[in-house]
Formats: structure tokens, sequence, C-alpha cells
């Protein structure tokens, strides 16, 4: 018979060890299936029932996942960050389009052979945004799901396309066959701002100048930020965003009106986030070095969103305001971490 599992691909990213940490720890849930290129962090490996070291991109390695296990539930967080995927635009599109259509695959025959749905939860992003210029910016009151959304960045297309993709293929896939059948995915996706998690490094992200001054701040190392002071946008403390993650999967079907999500939690000026990491390290070395290009990424995407949605449809609500993701998460456990 085969193992019923939850498959996490991307397992190994700062997302992926906050969802284990989180799963481990839940009652009756299948076993944990892991899919990373590099394998799981050893730490984390008791954690999970099985950990397989592959590319999202091998369809062969994929075709085997259906023969030996029954996916309940993905959560496909595989994808290289908008820093790395303007450097390789075309590796972008490949892991983070072509692997996610994979993984849709993996979806669709695990659906038809079990002839139930597979929930396809997808995290998307703020770079899914493109505010035209700097005056829409500030003058925009919270952005909702369907507005501005003109990125600029392959990761922020790549992103918005795998949106719609999961939109298609739970409500039109097929829709022309002579016997149009149902794909079975269940897509559910949210759209994260900024996330700052206190236990793993920020991995290079145009939204991590937040978590890298955090984190230089607690190892006594100086820090030049690559946005200006007064560059702004949504942020959410890692908790929050495993939180969101496992309240949408478990959401009734029925309650959702849409297939993509905002959840946000506080946005502040990147001078406001010097200041409090100054009051917290006095010693800490903080300068301000815009870097022209991740400058002009960070500023296409709003100010403020509005999960209005996600509040009225399954009852998101952050628990981790400004205040307390700094003084009862994220300052404590850096500073603990680095004592
Ligand atoms: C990044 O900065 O690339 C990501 C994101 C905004 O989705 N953290």
């Amino acid at each position: 018979m085969r193992t019923k599992v939850i498959l996490i691909t991307g397992a190994n990213g700062e997302v992926g060890h906050g969802l284990i940490e989180q799963l481990s720890s839940m009652k009756n849930m299948p076993a944990v299936l892991v899919l990373d290129i590099r394998g799981l962090e050893p730490a984390m490996k008791s954690k999970v029932g099985e950990v397989l070291v592959g590319d999202i991109l091998d369809t062969r390695l994929l075709g085997t996942l259906i023969s030996e296990y029954e996916i309940d539930t993905i959560y496909h967080l595989a994808a290289l960050l908008s820093t790395h995927s303007e450097f390789r635009p075309e590796a972008a599109h490949r892991v983070n389009v072509q692997g996610t259509v994979n993984l849709l695959e993996v979806a669709i025959e695990q659906a038809r052979i079990s002839g139930r749905p597979v929930k396809f939860i997808f995290p998307s992003s703020v770079a899914a945004y493109g505010m035209p210029d700097l005056e829409t910016k500030k003058k925009a009151p919270p952005v909702s799901e369907d507005q501005f959304t003109m990125p600029t960045t392959m990761y922020g297309c790549n992103k918005l396309y795998c949106e719609h993709l999961g939109r298609y293929y739970t409500h039109y896939y097929r829709q022309l066959a002579d016997a149009p059948q149902r794909s079975g995915i269940d897509f559910r996706s949210l759209r994260f701002p900024g996330l700052i998690s206190a236990t793993t490094l920020p991995t290079g992200g145009t939204s991590d100048y937040g978590p890298e001054m955090l984190h230089a701040a607690a190892k006594g190392a100086p820090y030049a930020c690559f946005v200006r002071p007064d560059t702004e946008i949504p942020f959410m403390a890692m908790p929050d965003a495993i939180r969101a993650l496992l309240e949408l999967a478990a959401a009734p079907r029925e309650t959702l009106s849409r297939t993509v999500y905002n959840v946000t939690s506080f946005s502040l000026p990147a001078g406001e986030i010097a200041d409090l990491v100054r009051a917290a390290f006095p010693s800490a070395e903080i300068t301000f070095d815009p870097h022209p290009q991740r400058q002009g990424i960070v500023d296409t995407w709003p100010a403020q969103m509005d999960d209005s949605a996600a509040r009225r449809d399954w009852g998101w609500q952050p628990h981790y305001d400004l205040q307390r993701a700094f003084h009862e998460y994220l300052i404590p456990t850096i500073r603990q971490r680095y004592a």
C-alpha cells in the first residue's frame, strides 16, 4: 500500500523549516515527505517521514512519487527568489514555472488515482505587484489582490503566472476535452509580504534587508542596507506565515471565494527597522547604501497590502504585530541564537 504523505518541496528553505517544525508537532497528520535539491539539514531529519534529495525538474523522479506515496497535500515551496532570479532569469523560469507545472501534474495523477482532490498550497509574493511609480506607491491605500499586478522581476512574473496556473488547473483544466474532467487540484495560494525569521538565515531575497539587518547586528557585524531609509514594504513574522499556510490548507473549500489571498501583518520604513535594531543592539553599525537596481525593485512593491479577503473568508488574523514581532519573537530569539 502507498504511504499517505504531505509533500513539501523546497523544504530546506526558511518557510520549509518553519512548516516542518509546526507539522511535526501536530497530531493525526500524515507523514511529511520532503523533496529538496539540497536534502534537509540533519537537525530537521528526525521531524519528517522521509527526505528525497532531488530536483523538481526531474520528471522521472516525480513519476516515482505517485507509485510509492499517496499525496494528500503539496506545499510547493521550491523557488529561486527575486535576487537570484534576476541574475538567472531563464533558470528561474525553469524552476519557478516548469517546476510548478511538474508538481501540478503530480497532483493531477495523484487525484486521478485516489479519486480525491489534492490540496496544492502555493506561496506567492508581494513581488507579484508592480506599482507604476513612487508617487502612486505613496498615495495608494492598501493594495488588494487584483490591483497593480504588473511585476518587474522574473520572480514576480513567475509567481503571478503560477497563481493564474493554479486557478486554471482548479477551475478550467482541459475545458474543451470531449469529456471535460476536473483536474482534482484544490489550489490555494498566499501572497506573502517580506518574511522575517529569527531561526533561519535570509537567503538573498530583495525583501531580506530587514532580517539581514537584525542578524548582522546580533552577530556584531556592520550592515550596509541596500535600500533608502524611507523604503516601506509590508512584512510578517515567520510564525504567522506558517500558521497562515496551515489555516488556508485547513479551510473548508466552500468558504473560499478565491484561489489567491493576500496576507500581511505590519509595514514600516527601513529606517524604522534600523531604529528598532539599534535600540536592541546599541553597538549595531547600520548604514544605508542604496543599490539602485535593488532599490528600483523594492520601489515597485506596495507599502501595504489589503488582506481583508483572507480575514473575511477564512478568519485570517496576524498574531505578531510590529511590536510583538520584534520584542517577543525576533529580538529575543536572534539574541539567544548568537549569545
Ligand atoms: C524575496 O525578497 O525575493 C522574497 C519575496 C519578497 O517573496 N522574500
